[in-house]
């Protein structure tokens, strides 16, 4: 067999470096080769990684282009007379102090909000940081892309295993059986659940003689990888879910491992909804769900995964909460082969602190519980335009663009245009840093240091690396660690002149590092130090010289049964029926009865898309990668819709005009449109030349997962019709 590493070097390269893509839940390892000037030649799959084995998808194969791309931001920008402009760090940093100590002094600390993005996911910086700046400057206002994504699948874990971080994986290598429900992972390449090749394991799965079932109401290249495909009408999975269980103890199918509370409570519940009474609405044979619960239970392993298209419906926490009850009654929570717990090679911090709760404060405008310290972002919008005490009046964004990925974001676009000051930390111009006071860009990827101290939690197999920064920093750039360290250290009020080495001493003390003990540790930097001390901490005894010693990763082993060591439930048992979510079930059990809309909106993502930010690269523009409406071919007949007649879709809170694609990989009745697009204003070169249509100018911040806060962006209720002529040509 040929091995990437066979592959002769390209013409010119002078150096062959490796490192972790940042750009997925993946994190593939890449082996990149560069020329004496620290171009990118060819970046390949490191084969010798244990965890990536050399695979990679088209977006790490262009991660030199998207690094080298010229509309990136080097300098930070400062607003002056309406205009960006480069300017100093000093002077951009003072304008910061400025901006956010003025608001803060004149307004309250409430006044100012932070919102942080899907990348802070992915940076250390933003692990190291984000909770000290939240903290720091002491504001309620506190949001993130959590409440536009996973927000349901971590209060589920939080009411069940009283731990917001307990975040189970389908033991994917192991398993026999898997039913996933809203994700392609095949597109995506997973989410929640990080594993490199998912479609590879998928196939290995079937090949091993196991069963893989993909409940969607698309038929997509997951679902065509699967044994059965389930077509299931948006937003009605967690009926679904409720009916399997139904199914589940009707039968007297449980085999539960583990200490369980709640039981009896939940045998009620799911009593109201029998598979006859829930078939017709989710578009379902009733036999077909009662079969699918059985052949689940009966499965030597099995697991349930769902993500994206149940977290972001209405009942998104209600679908989590089932899934994981699912895995427990069938005997698969937390065993090999069924939905595990990874344990991270750096100190698990995040599992300290008091036991899971929400509503601990609530939002000024609409009532909204706190959720781990958040606000949803459908509510920022409201939080910005409404007058009275505590009124948003500034704004701080990390590697986020919620004037895109927000629902209703045309809305939330123009709030924050009207805000006193708003600055960003992110290497583009984009749908919402455009509109930014000061923007400060951290370096390019391969100037940064990677770790994943966050994707570590949801990996379904435990492994380390970490990969060194390949290129120096220029004199006039620094690191997103210091960025971040210094509005850290100008929230808590030390000026923009405090010395960011401080903040770091900050995150070692409260480890109870001090003196000696800091002292002693390895590492080039703060952030080294930092690593080594929560790796040294760490379950594996690992330490920065191991992990830099291991250039291809460190492989840690299969899963292994945390519980109920991580459960932090009074009783310590898994709590099948919190309070909470019964009574969201009964609100659900009128599911039943509503008449359904016309047309459903859901989602997509595509293979070389990335949110709203990577189409700025040529080279993964084209192909199936277009901003387009999904149709079934019956309903665009009925509408007199064809390939050369753009769409008029309205909602609640928009219209958008679109070209349609007529498929019938999607189920009648719903109509689906990628996320990430609508670039017309965007500052962005190649991703405005064929910008798209953003879904969420549809999607209505009304409406709401109403446990965890989170945005319903599958499920929307839309109309659709043939665009007018002057629309079409427009
Ligand atoms: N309609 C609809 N809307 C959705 C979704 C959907 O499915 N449908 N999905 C939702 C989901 S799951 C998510 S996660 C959100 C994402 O929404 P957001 O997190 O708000 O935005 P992204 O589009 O991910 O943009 C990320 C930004 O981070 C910047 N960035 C990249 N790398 C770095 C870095 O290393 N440091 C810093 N500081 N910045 C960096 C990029 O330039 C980009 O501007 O969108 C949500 N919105
Ligand atoms: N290529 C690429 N990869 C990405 C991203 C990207 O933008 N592009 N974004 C990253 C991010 S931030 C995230 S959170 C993950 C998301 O990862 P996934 O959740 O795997 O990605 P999606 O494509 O949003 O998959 C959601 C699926 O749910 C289906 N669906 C919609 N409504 C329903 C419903 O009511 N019920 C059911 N059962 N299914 C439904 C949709 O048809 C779609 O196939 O992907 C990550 N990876
Ligand atoms: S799958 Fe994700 S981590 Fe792997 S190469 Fe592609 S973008 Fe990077
Ligand atoms: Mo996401």
């Amino acid at each position: 067999m040929v091995t990437i590493n066979d592959i002769p070097a390209r013409e010119g390269t002078t150096r062959t470096a490796y490192r972790t893509c940042p750009l997925c839940e993946a994190g593939c390892a890449l082996r990149l080769e560069l020329n004496d000037t620290g171009r990118v030649l060819r970046v390949t799959g490191d084969d010798r990684d244990p965890f990536s084995k050399g695979y990679i998808c088209p977006k790490g194969a262009v991660l030199g282009k998207l690094d080298e791309d010229p509309d990136r931001l080097s300098r930070p920008l400062l607003r002056r007379d309406g205009e960006l402009r480069e300017v100093s760090w000093e002077e951009a940093f003072a304008a910061v102090d400025a901006g956010l100590s003025g608001v803060a002094a004149r307004h309250g600390r409430d006044a100012v909000a932070l919102y942080f993005g899907n990348p802070t996911f992915h940076t250390i910086g933003a692990y190291l940081y984000r909770q000290a700046m939240s903290q720091a400057m002491g504001s309620k206002n506190v949001y993130s892309a959590s409440t536009a994504d996973q927000m349901p699948k971590q209060v589920a874990g939080g009411l069940m295993f009283g731990d917001a971080m307990a975040i189970g994986v389908p033991d994917l290598d192991r398993t026999d059986h898997l039913l996933i429900l809203g994700a392609n992972p095949v597109e995506s390449n997973g989410s929640l659940c990080a594993a490199p090749d998912f479609a590879g394991r998928l196939k290995a799965l079937r090949r091993r003689g196991g069963k893989l079932v993909v409940v969607d109401p698309r038929r997509t290249r997951t679902a065509a990888l699967a044994d059965e495909h389930l077509s299931v009408r948006p937003g009605t999975d967690p009926l679904l879910l409720m009916a399997m269980v139904h199914t589940v103890l009707n039968e007297g199918l449980e085999r539960i491992g583990l200490p369980v509370s709640g039981l009896e409570e939940l045998r009620e519940v799911a009593r109201g909804f029998p598979p006859e009474a829930v078939g017709p609405v989710c578009g379902i044979a009733p036999e077909t769900i009662a079969r699918t619960a059985r052949e689940l239970a009966a499965a030597s392993t099995a697991a349930v995964y769902a993500r994206i298209g149940t977290c972001t419906t209405r009942y998104g926490t209600v679908a989590q909460w089932l899934v994981d009850v699912l895995n427990a009654l069938t005997g698969n929570l937390d065993r090999p082969g069924g939905v595990m717990f990874a344990e991270t090679a750096a100190l698990e911090i995040f599992r300290a602190g008091p036991a899971f709760s929400t509503g601990n404060w609530h939002s000024r405008v609409r009532g909204l519980p706190e959720v781990m310290g958040e606000f949803p972002v459908a509510t920022l919008a409201d939080e910005i335009e409404t007058p009275g005490e505590g009124q948003v009046r500034a704004l701080v964004t990390v590697a986020g663009n919620p004037a895109s990925s927000a629902p209703n974001a045309p809305r939330l676009a123009r709030a924050v245009e009207g805000l006193e000051f708003v600055v960003c930390v992110d290497p583009y111009l984009n749908e919402t840093t455009r509109l930014a006071d000061v923007i400060l860009p951290p370096p390019r990827t391969l100037q940064s240091p990677h770790f994943d101290f966050l994707v570590q939690i949801i990996m379904v197999r435990n492994y380390a690396r970490y990969s060194r920064p390949i290129l120096p920093l220029a004199d006039d750039q620094r690191t997103e660690a210091e960025i971040l360290a210094r509005l850290t250290l100008i929230a808590a009020g030390l000026g923009a002149d405090a010395e960011p080495a401080r903040a770091e001493e900050m995150f070692l003390e409260q480890l109870g590092i001090t003196g000696e003990a800091a002292a002693g540790l390895d590492g080039e930097d703060g952030t080294e130090k930092i690593l080594d001390a929560l790796l040294r901490a760490g379950g594996y005894g690992l330490s920065l010289k191991a992990l830099l010693d291991a250039e291809h990763g460190v492989d840690l082993g299969p899963l292994k049964p945390r519980l109920p060591d991580l459960l932090r439930t009074p009783d310590h048992s898994v709590d099948l029926a919190p309070a909470r979510l019964v009574a969201e079930a009964g609100r659900l059990r009128t599911a039943l009865d509503e008449e359904p809309p016309e047309f459903m909106l859901i989602g997509r993502r595509q293979l070389r898309s990335n949110n709203s930010w990577l189409h700025n690269v040529a080279e993964l523009r084209g192909g199936t990668n277009l901003c387009t409406l999904h149709i079934h071919p019956g309903d665009a007949a009925r509408l007199g819709l064809d390939a050369t007649t753009p769409a008029l879709i309205g909602s609640a809170v928009g219209e958008v005009t679109v070209p349609v694609e007529i498929t019938d990989t999607i189920m009648p009745g719903v109509v689906s449109l990628p996320h990430g697009w609508g670039h017309q204003d965007s500052p962005q070169k190649v991703a405005r030349r064929d910008p798209g249509v953003n879904a969420n100018v549809l999607t209505d911040d009304a409406v709401l997962d109403g446990v965890s806060g989170t945005a319903v962006f599958n499920g929307v209720p839309v109309t659709v019709r043939a665009a007018p002529l002057q629309e079409a040509a427009s």
